[in-house]
């Protein structure tokens, strides 16, 4: 009996120490660590809210929660803002002002042999981000008793763009259904909302648009705006305010209007009642995103009007009430000889013509979010009217949430990128972050890969874009393994046996999918109605040619890529000196850039010394082969994880792995017909016939 009694204590012991990881927690996991007891003596704050939100995640990490105290003892923690007493007594009034509304200090205070560890903000924002900090701290075995830390944002926008519908499906979703449960609001509310904004208040993003660019004009519905009122109202306490996508055509297709025309007065005072009623409802809401005569969507130009008329409009409206307008710049038309100058030629004319609250929202690279562009030349390029990047979290050109691809590197080589705008070191993160022109506004926007399922993100190491997104939008300058590092010790483990390999796995994966996708500037030659296998031959009778890979690649006799230099499309002259030279000449253009910019001979020597069509086979087959020894690296890790999520990355990783055979076989035999070269005899022979390969119809309804 005694022995059946044990056997299920046991049981139960085992059951909970290794019980299943869905991965829901994210990075705030609070894992628990050691020696809490001496860590703090108790907790001084007059905010309610974040010292709960402290004490929370302290109890998980200690077992215990914190005394609340009135007055300093000994290694007492202090939260405040510069209106308590207590923090003007301790003496950072000065220290804080630089530190503007969201800034915060963490130091440690010595005083008559007493420590006092102290969060302190001008304002309740800068106490939870203060907070927040402090928790990361504790996580990554980092707090010590001599600490003395201040931060502040680089953008003030830091925003997440949801592409949800209100059907709640997830335009270049691979996590499931939107969490914004649109048919259940505004009676029932989700407890996913405070999850949500937690996560993303513990890495500084401070806005969200829910709802697609491709927008629904039903979203500004009265209906539809109450249940936004409650998604808002979720969100508040962690200083995430809401934005909305908009349909140009609204005032037409809702308001019963004639026409949507700008310069229509019913139109503008459709708009200026519409932002009232808004503002009536959520006076914090932050504005609108607006994407306008794209992609076939309704927009000013309908009418014969501007960018500037359309922006400027929708600006007036919001202006009362401290609104902004994000008017996005992916726009291309047809009939243009090439797609990449398209922004800057539309909008470099327009300087200095819009409103004050509206800003201009570019993705990274001139093309769309490819595995590698070059940054988009309209960086740097807009003196007088303010640019915002948006990148992209969700791996709609990067395998979905089946390749593992950390991200921070591709969005560090374009905010890194020196746009020469004002001589060297006008770096895209300087042009957008008002160090280089005065801007009243500066934001950042970056595409969600969030959805309904227990993960948030469908693959367990895609978090990680999240949280790399948010920590590089409030400070550029950490460096993408310092990020890292700090995930996979918050969300998995800091043992030293899985954090080094794991990191190091995570750092180079995006170019292992450049490498097995389009290696050396190759871009777009993604299959016809998804965009995640490979169809270089694809072609669609009567489709956009700019739809159409071969209009990218151009793969011919004599060579490949697109000629984008003063002989070919003249792309190269949207850059500044000395980048338009360096991208012109063969001999300088950096080879990773190399097919985007030049049409280059099949045997043109690379600076290896090999030909192109060496070089290319060969760049495809190492991304094939890095991707097999992140397999080996997983496998190696199980005794450092927990089953569910083990096993989730090595099935995940196994996709990956043929699906980088597939990337390779597919465009090298495709290329092959026009290199007419042999494949390289050291390398992984094709598994695949180029025609069985052609056959290949992935049913991607859902996923296109
Ligand atoms: C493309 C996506 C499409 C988006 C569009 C955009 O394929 O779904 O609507 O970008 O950013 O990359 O507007």
């Amino acid at each position: 009996m005694k022995k059946i009694i044990l056997s299920y204590i046991l049981f139960f012991v085992c059951f909970s120490v290794i019980k299943a990881e869905d991965g829901h927690q994210l990075w705030l996991r609070f894992d628990k660590i050691q020696n809490t007891e001496n860590f703090f003596s108790g907790i001084i704050s007059s905010n309610e809210f974040v010292a709960n939100e402290f004490q929370q995640s302290w109890k998980k990490m200690s077992g215990f929660n914190l005394h609340k105290k009135n007055k300093l003892s000994d290694n007492v923690l202090v939260i405040g803002t510069i209106k308590d007493r207590l923090i003007k007594s301790l003496g950072l009034e000065k220290a804080l002002k630089p530190l503007g509304k969201e800034g915060y200090l963490i130091k440690t205070i010595r005083k008559k042999n007493q420590n006092y560890t102290v969060v302190a903000g001008n304002s309740a924002a800068g106490e939870l981000y203060g907070m927040y900090h402090l928790l990361r701290l504790l996580q990554t075995n980092e707090f010590s008793y001599n600490l003395n830390i201040s931060e502040l944002p680089t953008y003030a926008h830091r925003l997440l763009n949801h592409w949800d519908n209100l059907d709640r499906t997830v335009e270049r979703g691979y996590a499931g259904y939107s969490i914004w449960k649109w048919d259940e609001l505004p009676a029932t509310v989700s407890p996913l909302y405070q999850e949500y904004a937690r996560a993303n208040a513990s890495i500084g993003i401070n806005g969200t648009v829910l709802n697609n660019v491709n927008a629904s004009p039903l979203i500004l519905t009265k209906e539809y705006l109450e249940k936004v009122r409650v998604i808002a109202a979720e969100l508040r306490p962690f200083n995430l305010k809401v934005y909305l996508s908009i349909n140009f055509s609204s005032p037409k297709e809702l308001g019963g209007l004639a026409d949507s025309d700008p310069l229509n007065p019913d139109v503008q005072k459709w708009w200026k009642e519409k932002a009232k009623d808004i503002y009536n409802l959520i006076p914090d809401f932050g504005g609108f995103l607006v994407k306008a005569n794209s992609e076939g969507l309704p927009g000013p130009m309908d009418y014969g009007r501007t960018h500037v008329d359309g922006a400027n409009m929708i600006a007036d409206a919001v202006k009362p009430y401290g609104g902004i307008v994000m008017w996005r710049a992916f726009v291309y038309d047809p009939d243009g000889d090439d797609r990449a100058k398209q922004a800057y030629r539309e909008f470099k004319p327009f300087d200095g013509k819009f409103r004050d609250n509206v800003i201009i929202q570019l993705k990274n690279g001139p093309v769309d979010f490819q595995p590698r562009e070059p940054f988009s030349p309209l960086f740097g390029a807009m003196e007088k009217t303010p640019i915002m990047a948006e990148l992209q979290i969700t791996q709609e050109y990067l395998g979905f949430s089946n390749h593992i691809a950390y991200l921070a590197p591709m969005w560090k080589e374009c905010l890194d990128s020196d746009t020469y705008a004002k001589g060297a070191g006008s770096t895209v993160a300087k042009t957008t972050d008002g160090s280089i022109f005065p801007q009243k506004i500066t934001a950042i926007a970056g595409v969600a890969n969030i959805g309904e399922d227990r993960n948030w993100c469908g693959n367990h190491f895609a978090q990680a874009n999240w949280y790399a997104y948010g920590r590089l939008a409030w400070d550029y300058n950490l460096t993408s393994e310092e990020i890292a590092e700090e995930w996979i010790k918050m969300t998995f483990t800091k043992e030293e046996n899985f954090l080094k390999p794991v990191k190091e796995l995570l750092l180079s994966s995006r170019e292992s999918v450049v490498k097995y996708m389009m290696p050396m500037g190759l871009h777009h030659l993604f299959a016809w109605g998804h965009h995640y296998g490979p169809e270089p031959w694809c072609d669609v009778p009567g489709a956009r040619p700019d739809w159409l890979p071969k209009y990218y690649h151009n793969a011919n006799e004599v060579g490949l890529g697109f000629d984008r230099t003063t002989e070919g499309s003249n792309a190269v002259s949207q850059y500044n000196s000395p980048l338009k030279e360096q991208f012109n000449d063969i001999k300088t253009c950096p080879e990773n850039l190399l097919l985007w910019f030049h049409h280059v001979p099949w045997n043109y020597k690379m600076k290896s010394g090999k030909s192109m069509w060496d070089e290319l086979c060969y760049t495809y087959d190492s991304g094939v082969q890095e991707v097999r020894k992140y397999q080996k690296v997983w496998d190696k890790m199980e005794k450092y994880v927990d089953k569910e999520r083990f096993k989730h990355i090595q099935s995940r990783l196994k996709i990956q792995s043929k699906d980088a055979v597939w990337w390779k076989d597919a465009c090298l035999l495709y290329f092959q017909q026009f290199s007419q070269m042999p494949i390289p005899y050291d390398i992984e022979r094709p598994i695949w016939d180029l025609e069985e390969l052609m056959q290949i119809k992935l049913d991607m309804k859902h996923h296109n």
